[in-house]
């Protein structure tokens, strides 16, 4: 029996996108992993990534050569577009093929899922132990009954370590020649990259977010083990060789105690290789003693959801911190030379002009390396998705819209023509940043030993230069992050 995942995630770059950056780039966790699982029982899996082909009529014949039985799709809602168009494709081209749609829109938004015509299995939370309980019920001749298949929660440090070059290999088919098994997307993180998932789950109550992934993941966050990510970094580390990495989890710094003791086993096991992770201002600012060692141990960078500048917006997001933290924890990044990839959203419901204002204000304060802007965006699964519908707000009129990017209106009330005028304000420096930033690229241009050392082993051949693509640091950077 042969199984084919199916990544369909071209809603935002189209076909032919492989590389442009995090959304062309990075891997789907779940796919690799439900591979991971699925492989390691014995089942002949493949990939088909939509960003790696041309077109539709490329996808087609694709499918028709892989010929497989059964094909699994993972779905966030952006994705609802292409994954129908596939499905279609699929059902067209061999009738009896087995399709199999699980990830966030269909535990989020299950009535719509079961809309979806083509489908024959929907599987709901986390797909490891289902998608393979499925996979020799089908082989065995006694495919289940009902369409919907709840997932079953695994340990998480049970299950096989996520299948990179399912993605990987396919990619390198398709003309992916970066020496890197994911794209990196900042200068701190030099190739070859990778992402990696330590936990499942958040225990903050962002109202833009939760309780969406709640309903995914369950309520209580779980965290691998130290030493199983420990042990996933030394097969990357002898597989891939790899100089930087990226922690995926949604707030890797709410467990201080994780955080601490992975630093030390990170450093004990020989590793330096720079990371960035995800975190929040409020928690930078408790533990600073924690940001220290993180940064002594390599952490180059935070992702932080600062969102905005103004007390009553924060409260009305339930972010759980204050204007004066997020400031406070862009400082304290600043102390410790941490690039900053600041999220924030303008056009929030109930949001006035004065209040984005106060966002721009804080944004061009904090002075992030990296600016990640995003109009607010309902997604289902949200209260603040539930809010925009009962007060019916909504401009959304496609699923290609659910991507966060500052380009499209979003929710009706807010004017969007002010809305980019501020995008675009937030990210001018204000004159004493530049001219810091100025000084602090002359004196690490000059002053940096690995500087000296790196031309001379290029002028020797022992190092080959990659270009890879990787936004500049102060560019706009209208790509918001999952
Ligand atoms: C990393 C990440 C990204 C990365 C990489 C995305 C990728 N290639 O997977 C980037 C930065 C590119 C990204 C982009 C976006 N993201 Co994102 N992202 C995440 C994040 C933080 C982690 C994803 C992950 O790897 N999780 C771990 C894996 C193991 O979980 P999983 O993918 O859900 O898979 C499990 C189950 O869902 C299920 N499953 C999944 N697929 C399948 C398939 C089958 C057949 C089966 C049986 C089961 C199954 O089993 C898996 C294993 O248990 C999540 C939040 C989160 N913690 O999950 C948001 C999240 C998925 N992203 C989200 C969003 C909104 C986006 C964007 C639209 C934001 C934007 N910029 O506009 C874009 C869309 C990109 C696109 N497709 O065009 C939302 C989705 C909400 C929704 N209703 O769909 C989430 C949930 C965050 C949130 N709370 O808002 N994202
Ligand atoms: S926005 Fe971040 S901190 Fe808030 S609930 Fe979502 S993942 Fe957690």
């Amino acid at each position: 029996m042969k199984t084919t995942l199916l990544y369909a995630g071209i809603a935002g770059y189209g076909f032919n996108s492989l590389s442009r950056g995090m959304e062309a780039g990075w891997i789907s966790h779940g796919l690799a992993s439900i591979s991971a699982a699925a492989k390691a029982e014995g089942f002949e899996i493949d990939l088909i990534d939509l960003r790696a082909l041309q077109s539709w009529e490329h996808f087609r014949e694709e499918f028709k050569a892989r010929d497989p039985d059964v094909v699994g799709i993972t779905m966030m809602s952006v994705d609802y577009n292409p994954v129908m168009k596939a499905l279609q494709i699929m059902k067209e081209v061999k009738p009896e093929v087995i399709t199999v749609v699980g990830g966030p829109h269909v535990t989020l938004a299950l009535n719509d899922a079961l809309r979806m015509p083509n489908v024959d299995y929907l599987v709901l939370h986390e797909g490891e132990i289902t998608f393979t309980r499925l996979l020799h019920a089908i082989q065995a001749g006694r495919p289940p009954k009902q369409k919907v298949l709840r997932g079953i929660t695994p340990d998480l440090d049970q299950i096989p370590f996520a299948d990179r070059d399912l993605f990987l290999n396919e990619w390198r088919k398709w003309g992916y020649n970066l020496d890197s098994p994911e794209v990196p997307f900042v200068k701190e993180l030099p190739p070859p990259f990778v992402t990696i998932i330590a936990g499942r789950g958040c225990a903050y109550k962002c109202s833009f977010c939760k309780p969406g992934e709640d309903l995914i993941f369950g309520k209580r966050v779980r965290r691998r083990s130290v030493e199983n990510v420990i042990e996933e970094l030394k097969v990357l580390r002898e597989k891939y060789n790899f100089a930087s990495f990226m922690f995926h989890d949604d707030c890797l710094t709410e467990d201080r105690e994780w955080v601490i003791e992975f630093c030390r086993r990170y450093k004990e096991e020989g590793f330096n290789q720079p990371f960035f992770c995800q975190s929040r201002a409020d928690i930078i600012v408790r533990h600073e003693d924690m940001v220290a060692l993180m940064a002594d141990a390599g952490l180059a960078g935070y992702f932080i959801g600062f969102e905005s500048g103004n007390q009553r917006v924060l409260n009305f997001l339930r972010k759980g911190t204050t204007v004066e933290k997020n400031l406070q924890a862009a400082k304290i990044c600043r102390k410790y030379d941490l690039a900053i990839w600041a999220n924030y959203m303008l056009g929030i419901p109930t949001e006035t002009k004065e209040e984005v204002m106060d966002t721009v204000r804080m944004i061009r304060e904090i002075d992030p390396d990296y600016f990640s802007p995003s109009f607010f965006t309902p997604h289902p699964g949200t209260d603040l998705y539930d809010y925009v519908m009962e007060h019916n707000l909504s401009l959304i009129t496609d699923y290609d819209q659910y991507r966060r990017n500052p380009t499209e209106p979003k929710i009706k009330g807010q004017d969007y023509e002010f809305l980019k005028w501020a995008r675009d304000y937030s990210q001018k420096r204000k004159f004493k940043n530049r001219v810091r930033r100025a000084f602090k690229a002359f004196w690490e241009k000059y002053t940096d030993p690995h500087r000296y050392i790196r031309k001379l082993r290029r002028l020797l051949g022992l190092d080959r230069p990659q270009t890879p693509n990787r936004p500049q640091a102060g560019r706009p950077q209208w790509q918001a992050t999952g």
